[in-house]
């Protein structure tokens, strides 16, 4: 990456690298952890390829020392990780906590800031705990309470350490691809209608957990708290076509403004979204009331409950309406939509299917969320490209697309002023990577899943990356006089 223009960055700009519980620890049934709704999915086969599994991933809950070398390694400055709810507590409640998943993340947040390193520490990252997912999960009322005792315990139990928080990571993603699609955990396909309900549910209980902290914990711990909101860039397919502009607008209001909006605008969904849903419902005879929840009264708005904007940004879409295709009829999510982002095919597609390569989307993006949502500062909490087949440790491809991005980054910020304050790449080491399992490796070091030790190898990304971040500490360490 040499050639970046580092001194655009401020001086304490956060250079992270993230990571998720279920994707990295393993230990799935060590020392008391209680199963999550992934542990499930993946045991049920034929859901996750070739049957692959979270059980033992990285084995970050043994090998915790050796992401700790990683993360030194590339001199990060900020570390994103999850916890694992269930991990904490084993049946998702406060009635049972389990004293050896607190220390884990004791030792864990305690050796980073004695390496110098600040952590993240996002609350869900899909891996809601099976007990509560046998509730009813995201689809019932509850559990926005039940959610805010377990953050209200987290912050009790790290907070005099921990300062930055994200609550719920990319709703959007848990919602659609968990409860209409079914193809992440916890694989319920139910379009239309339970997609709504379990994104309304995420943002009540982000909502109380960001109360609380406010209203309990801000005034001792100084923290800030967000959730982590995913986008691609849209623009019309056609920009001379109005059809596929307002097809453009419905499908951000389908994506990054059904949660953006009730928290940086109105405190209520769009009136896009509303309309479109309420239009459809009685279009198709829908009766049972509205799909669409409402925030109500008598709980706290989501208006205001973000410190920070934290984004997580992978790729660009070209929209066109959906008129004429089948959907268009269907009770469904992208039928309420109404509309479908395609690839541009100039765009290279790295590894996964979905994942075109497009860094300059990100800066549009980061201009459009100061532009149209709000001048709080922009954490970029996640950021990657992957990689499929033989392994590269030479991923020179990737570490080019490390260099365009970061370059982009430093555009916003000098150019279009746009106040970011950190980027996190996405991720630390190769995972298990959802549904694809360890087919798509996006590390900025490589695991050997074939070896029991799981050696980590970094990557010429790893290593480019980490020549960047000691490129810039060097240049805007404060001089002695
Ligand atoms: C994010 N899609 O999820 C997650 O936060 C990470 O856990 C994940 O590993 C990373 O992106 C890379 O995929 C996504 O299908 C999962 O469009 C799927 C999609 C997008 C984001």
């Amino acid at each position: 990456m040499s050639g970046l223009d580092v001194t655009v960055f401020p001086h304490d700009f956060a250079w992270g690298a993230a990571t998720a519980a279920y994707q990295i620890e393993g230990g799935w049934d060590m020392d008391g952890r209680g199963p999550s709704i992934w542990d499930t999915f993946c045991h049920a086969k034929g859901r996750v390829f070739e049957d692959h599994t979270g059980d033992v991933a990285c084995n970050s809950y043994q090998l915790w020392e050796e992401d700790l070398k990683c993360i030194r390694q590339l001199g990060l400055t900020h570390y994103r990780l999850s916890i694992s709810w269930s991990r904490l507590l084993p049946d998702g409640t406060t009635n049972h906590v389990n004293p050896k998943g607190v220390a884990y993340y004791n030792k864990v947040i305690d050796d980073l800031i004695a390496g110098g390193v600040t952590p993240m520490i996002t609350l869900y990252h899909m891996d809601l705990p099976q007990a509560l997912q046998d509730l009813g999960g995201w689809s019932s009322k509850e559990i926005a309470d039940i959610f805010e005792s377990y953050a209200r315990f987290c912050f009790k139990t790290f907070g005099d350490r921990v300062k930055l928080w994200i609550t719920v990571n990319e709703p959007y993603v848990c919602a659609k691809l968990g409860h209409e699609d079914g193809i992440f955990a916890p694989g319920i396909k139910n379009p239309g209608i339970s997609v709504y309900l379990a994104g309304h549910n995420m943002l009540r209980a982000h909502t109380k957990a960001w109360h609380t902290y406010n209203a309990h914990f801000r005034p001792l711990q100084a923290g800030q708290v967000s959730l982590a909101l995913n986008s691609d860039w849209v623009e019309a397919l056609d920009p001379g076509s109005s059809k596929d502009a307002a097809a453009s607008e419905r499908y951000k209001a389908f994506t990054l403004d059904w949660f953006a909006c009730p928290v940086f605008c109105t405190g209520d969904y769009s009136e896009t979204m509303r309309a479109r849903i309420e239009t459809r419902s009685f279009d198709l005879g829908y009766k049972q009331g509205s799909r669409l929840p409402r925030f109500t009264k008598d709980e706290p708005s989501p208006l205001g409950t973000a410190d920070f904007f934290a984004l997580n940004y992978y790729t660009s879409r070209k929209v066109k309406d959906l008129n004429g295709d089948s959907k268009k009829n269907e009770l469904s999510f992208e039928g309420d939509q109404g509309a479908e982002g395609v690839v541009d095919p100039s765009w290279p597609i790295c590894g996964v299917h979905w994942l075109a390569v497009v860094p300059d989307g990100l800066r549009k993006l980061l201009k459009y969320i100061k532009d149209t949502y709000t001048s709080l500062p922009i954490y970029i909490t996640e950021n990657g490209f992957s990689q499929m087949g033989p392994v590269q440790i030479e991923d020179t491809d990737r570490s080019q697309f490390y260099k365009d991005t970061l370059q982009e980054v430093g555009k916003a910020i000098s150019q279009d002023r746009v106040n970011v304050k950190g980027y996190f790449a996405w991720s630390l080491l190769d995972n298990f990577e959802w549904s694809d399992g360890y087919s798509v490796r996006f590390g900025l070091f490589h695991v050997d899943f074939s070896t029991p030790d799981l050696k980590r190898t970094i990557y010429r990304s790893g290593r480019d990356y980490a020549a960047v971040i000691s490129k810039h500490r060097s240049q805007t360490k404060p001089k002695n006089i």
